[in-house]
């Protein structure tokens, strides 16, 4: 009988952490999900799997306890998720962001390279690193102009994934995921953000919304097509970078357009802009190409951005009536 397969999941308590290590659970891997301490536990997003997912405790900060891990775990692939992700809390805390996102990600290759060489990698890029685009669509070849900390730390930890593959030969690929949102999405980012006030003003428990810079285009898939993407890059018979998009692109405008129409009202009446909530640097236009993951992974979306809208304000709405 061959040997079950064994996974490590850092950020596993993120979105994107809980969406994988249960696709790599429907898979028949045995899971490690790398979790940091905290004063309370932040398993809410892995609740349902708490029985089949193994716990593992490091912190990206800690080299030692990321070699510790993986001699532990011995894992076949290794998906680095674990970030500071939030955008404005990288202008508010740049050097955390470096030392998580961009060392942390070297941290990570470092200890893969002297613990498990033969273990695949999957790093956690962004579109982020495009910032100020060169060119529309955005792809593989696109020059990087990163506009924030965490887009410069992002763009470190992808260099750093290119190069261990380059200069050591160990199994390295770069995932360049444009934005991709769930129910499970931080309540802090915009389509969470937005969805959510939109259940709510629609039930009478919140009467306006404030956001920031409502001109703002991504291009917005589901989280859980794009966790594919990158089991699909781990089983690949080379390692390379890919990026990882819908191809659509969409206004935060009219995701407050989609979202309030689903409960029935207008967005104008409800949105308030506020001077805040405008970033030092903006990235004003997303929209990737990921032609490269069709062709080599057969990768696709499943996901419009239309049925994004709708999952996310119609969770937000069953959420409100289980607490009724
Ligand atoms: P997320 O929800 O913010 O999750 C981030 C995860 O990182 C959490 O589990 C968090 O743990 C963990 N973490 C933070 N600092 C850590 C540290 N010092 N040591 C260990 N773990 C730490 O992010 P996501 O949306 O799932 O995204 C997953 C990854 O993809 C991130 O690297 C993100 O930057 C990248 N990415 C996301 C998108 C997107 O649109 N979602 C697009 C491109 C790339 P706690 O729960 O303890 O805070
Ligand atoms: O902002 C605008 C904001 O915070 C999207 C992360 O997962 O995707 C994410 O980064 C847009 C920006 O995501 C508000 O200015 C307007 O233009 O939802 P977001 P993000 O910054 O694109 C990338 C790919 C990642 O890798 C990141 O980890 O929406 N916006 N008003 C607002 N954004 C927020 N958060 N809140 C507002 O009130």
């Amino acid at each position: 009988m061959s040997e079950r397969r064994r996974a490590l999941v850092t950020g596993l308590t993120g979105q994107d952490g809980s969406y994988l290590a249960e696709f790599l659970l429907g898979k028949g891997y045995e899971v490690f999900g790398l979790v940091r301490r905290s004063s309370m536990p932040r398993l809410e997003r892995v609740q349902g799997i708490l029985g089949e997912v193994q716990i593992v405790y490091g912190d990206l900060i800690d080299q030692s306890s990321l070699q510790r891990v993986m001699g532990d775990c011995r894992p076949h692939e290794i998906y680095n998720l674990a970030a500071q992700s939030f955008v404005p809390t990288s202008f508010a805390e740049p050097v955390l962001t470096a030392e998580v996102t961009a060392l942390g990600a070297t941290r990570m290759l470092e200890a893969m390279r002297h613990v498990c060489p033969e273990a695949r990698f999957y790093q956690a890029s962004s579109s982020e690193m495009f910032g100020a685009v060169r060119e529309t669509p955005q792809n593989e070849l696109t020059p990087f102009v990163p506009q924030s900390p965490y887009g410069l730390s992002k763009l470190y930890a992808h260099w750093a994934t290119v190069q261990h593959r380059e200069a050591y030969g160990v199994f390295a690929c770069s995932g360049i995921l444009f934005n991709h949102e769930s129910p499970r999405r931080g309540e802090e980012f915009v389509t969470r953000k937005i969805a959510k006030a939109a259940a709510r003003i629609s039930r009478g428990l919140q009467e306006v919304l404030y956001l920031g810079n409502l001109d703002a285009r991504r291009d917005w898939g589901f989280a859980g097509d794009y966790v594919r993407a990158m089991w699909l890059m781990l089983q690949a018979d080379e390692a390379a970078d890919f990026v990882i998009a819908t191809g659509e692109t969409n206004s935060v405008r009219d995701f407050c357009s989609r979202a309030f129409e689903r409960v029935g009202l207008r967005w104008e009446d409800h949105v308030e802009t506020q001077e805040a909530l405008i970033r030092p640097l903006e990235v004003d236009l997303l929209v990737g190409d990921a032609s490269l993951a069709e062709e080599r992974l057969g990768w696709e979306p499943t996901i419009t951005f239309e049925g994004l809208v709708e999952m996310m304000v119609d969770a937000e709405l069953a959420k409100l009536d289980a607490s009724e």
